[in-house]
């Protein structure tokens, strides 16, 4: 059977996670962003701010002055990763070929759950409730038969929406598709294209194959398949994390080595209560540590066998904190690191793995 991927989009996530928790932010133009009013980029912009013309990457002065009366907040990235974490694990529960793209979006191949009587459109209108009852958020669903199909569709009806593109309307929709749009066509591509007199994928499909490839080399014929409506890429359920790490920023500067190695100590309890979630050993460890001015400083080295009890984490991390950690110096922070992971027996995906 031919496959049923579904892509998932939180609309205007961070935005949408700050009129959650704050609701006199709510109906309001809310515009997320680095550091102040006058420096720093945009990181998303709810839907009210949209109308003003704001937008994810715009710098925050411009921002500010297409949209004066807005709400400003600062990112709390760390609220935004346990959604995430929760939402990521609703996913889990219908398939375990997913691909989370970032924070706030993933392909889930759900092949094996359509029948006759559950149609991908359900089993995605589904998930969405479920992410709502779970964590109080809207999103928006793609579905289709393959992967960039998903992810326009996505975007196509947002926020709430949950869109199909079958064999039906899938040259209808792609026509009409302005030739940015496409996914894989960035900034540079976009502006070839044009130049070419390339604007939507109706002129795209005008193309010969020949052509395409004359002007785009090697990617001319994912071009030419692209405009049709044919991909085949897998989801990438392989992209597994490479290292589980964990770090303290103290509120001021510290010297005593038995303050700064119980923190240690501590800091290792929870690597190994992490290496424990994901049944996974690593054998190099490392520790970091950063001084007042910022300056960081780290030592690894490789244990004979895969570690993952906290005591013995530690006994290397002891170590190499009395290596890496000049007595004059008072630090800021310090971290203690576990990579080169193996399963310790077998494993379930989780999605931890791929964050
Ligand atoms: N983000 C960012 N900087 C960018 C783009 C995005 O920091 N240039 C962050 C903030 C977004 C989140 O990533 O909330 C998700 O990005 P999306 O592109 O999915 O945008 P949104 O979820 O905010 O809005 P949409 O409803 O269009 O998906
Ligand atoms: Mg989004």
């Amino acid at each position: 059977m031919e496959r049923r991927i579904i892509h998932i989009d939180m609309d205007a996530f961070y935005a949408q996670v700050e009129q959650r928790d704050e609701p006199k932010y709510r109906g309001k133009p809310v515009i997320v962003g680095g550091r102040s009013e006058n420096r720093g980029v945009v990181a998303t912009a709810s839907y009210e701010a949209r109308k003003f013309g704001v937008h994810s990457a715009m710098p925050m002065r411009t921002a500010y002055k297409l949209c004066p009366d807005g709400v400003y907040v600062r990112p709390r990235f760390d609220v935004y990763k346990e959604v995430s974490a929760k939402v990521m694990d609703i996913f889990l529960k219908y398939s375990e070929v997913i691909e989370p793209l970032s924070l706030d979006e993933a392909y889930l191949d759900i092949t094996h759950l359509v029948s006759k009587d559950r149609t991908a459109r359900s089993i995605a209108l589904e998930i969405q409730h479920e992410i709502y009852e779970a964590v109080h958020l809207t999103s928006s669903s793609g579905i289709s038969y393959n992967k960039y199909l998903a992810k326009i569709a996505s975007g196509m009806n947002k926020p709430k929406g949950t869109t199909v593109i079958h064999h039906g309307n899938v040259q209808e929709v792609l026509f009409s598709l302005k030739i940015g749009d496409f996914p894989g066509v960035g900034r540079v591509t976009e502006e070839k294209m044009k130049s070419l007199g390339i604007m939507t994928g109706k002129d795209l499909y005008e193309w010969s194959e020949a052509d395409l490839i004359f002007e785009f080399k090697k990617r001319g014929t994912s071009l030419y398949k692209k405009a049709r409506g044919i991909g085949t890429s897998e989801l990438s359920v392989e992209r597994i994390r490479k290292s589980i790490g964990k770090e303290t920023t103290f509120n001021y500067d510290i010297n005593e080595d038995d303050i700064i190695l119980k923190v240690l100590e501590e800091l290792c309890g929870k690597v190994s209560m992490n290496l424990d979630r994901r049944q996974l050993a690593g054998r190099v460890v490392t520790v970091k540590l950063k001084t007042l001015n910022f300056e960081a400083h780290s030592r690894q080295m490789m244990a004979p066998n895969p570690l993952f009890e906290s005591d013995e984490i530690f006994h290397y991390a002891y170590d190499l904190y009395h290596k890496v950690k000049s007595p004059e110096e008072p630090i800021r922070l310090i971290g203690v690191t576990l990579s080169h992971l193996e399963e310790r027996t077998y494993r379930n995906l989780t999605i931890y793995d791929f964050l």
